[in-house]
């Protein structure tokens, strides 16, 4: 049997990081549905932060996207995430909206455009020294359409210079964390395209670079448990991106598409030390909210992680190391059932009330009068989206 006081020690002590972007305006290529109330700016993104944090107890951290939230002073910015009882995450980094990066940024053929863009990862890293950010979360939409458009060993050779003179400029407890996506917005080659390529930058770059798993960048069918338990033996698992694909990079819930496989993946990290906080592993969610409600949607996604979470840490790991090693099949795959069977919403009403929290946290955000509170205020002005 798992020690149920470890189980909720562990549930209370894990970190969910909430992104700025989910809640602002997005959403898919076809189009972005406006709803009231939205932040106007990554102040009010961070408050919007501050009431899921408010409501769960467990997402502290907010992950910024520049330019999206460029501001003129991040000082001013991190100080404001402390008046609300939050703090800025990982630094997001964009070289993928400007003109400049038609046929690429780091691994563009011309020397200007990448130097370009090696500048704008270089003032993220400005700004995690401005703001106390750990991670530099760097995700490329470099690649190509057509075969023959580019060498494909030139644009890794040119990837690889611009990581390793970032990964220079970063401080002694700054981390960088390189994320993979499989396609799209490129579609016949893709620079960083799985957790292979971006392990092997991240192998030569050194410790402080990690891979990012997110987990709607695969290809239909992909193994992620695997890549997580791989990584995580490797010492190289930085970063989960959490959200749901049904298709393709859908962006949704973490948790509601496959809940299954939320499970898998979270058994992985806790049976491997993932979870203590001391192997560094940041539990992001990246996820756009187009049709529902916002931050109500994000207080669901980190409810779902939790419950994954809660039903890895009840595997009695005794009963599974023993039916593995007898080469019991059924019994070892009905210990992980049952633990994925197990309705963890009691034990996580526990935890909560005994965090000093509402046993319901969307019950308790509607309650609070936010919702009511930011429909009145955000009045005028330009909501936050794509590009703001
Ligand atoms: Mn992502």
């Amino acid at each position: 049997m798992a020690d149920l006081a470890a189980v909720k020690a562990a549930l209370s002590a894990q970190r969910i990081e909430t992104p700025s972007w989910g809640y602002g305006n997005s959403g898919t290529r076809f189009r972005v549905f406006p709803q009231q109330g939205v932040p106007r700016d990554p102040f009010e993104k961070l408050a919007d932060a501050a009431a899921v944090h408010a409501a769960t107890g467990v997402a502290p951290l907010v992950s910024l996207h520049i330019p999206w939230d460029r501001v003129p002073d991040f000082g001013k910015l991190a100080a404001h995430a402390e008046s609300l009882g939050v703090r800025i995450g990982a630094i997001n980094s964009n070289t993928f909206q400007d003109e400049d990066y038609r046929i690429g940024s780091v691994c563009h053929p011309d020397p200007a455009v990448r130097r370009k863009a090696t500048d704008h990862l270089l003032e993220c890293v400005d700004v995690m020294d401005a703001t106390g950010s750990r991670d530099l979360k760097l995700w490329f939409a470099d690649g190509t359409n057509y075969p023959g458009q580019d060498d494909i060993v030139g644009r890794q050779d040119r990837l690889a210079e611009a990581l390793s003179e970032v990964y220079a400029r970063l401080g002694e407890h700054q981390r960088m964390v390189l994320e993979y996506k499989l396609f799209e917005p490129a579609f016949y080659t893709t620079d960083v395209p799985d957790w292979g390529t971006s392990y092997a930058h991240c192998l030569k770059l050194g410790p402080k670079a990690k891979v990012v798993v997110d987990t709607g960048h695969h290809a239909p069918g992909t193994n992620i448990e695997f890549i997580v338990a791989f990584l995580l033996r490797e010492g190289k698992l930085g970063a989960f991106d959490f959200n749901s694909r049904f298709y393709a990079d859908d962006d949704l819930m973490a948790g509601a598409a496959d809940p299954f496989q939320l499970f898998r993946i979270l058994h992985e990290v806790a049976k491997n030390g993932g979870l203590d906080p001391a192997h560094g592993v940041a539990f992001m969610l990246d996820q756009c909210h187009n049709i529902e409600a916002k931050i109500p949607a994000i207080i669901r996604s980190v409810m779902n992680v939790q419950e994954a979470t809660a039903k890895a840490l009840l595997v009695d790991l005794d009963a599974l190391r023993a039916a593995q090693s007898a080469g019991d099949v059924l019994g070892a795959n009905a210990v992980l059932m049952d633990a994925y069977n197990t309705d963890v919403r009691p034990l996580l009403a526990e935890v909560r009330e005994e965090m000093g929290l509402s046993p319901d946290p969307l019950a308790a955000y509607r309650a609070s009068g936010y919702a009511d509170q930011i429909l009145a205020d955000r009045v005028g002005g330009t909501q936050a989206g794509w590009g703001a």
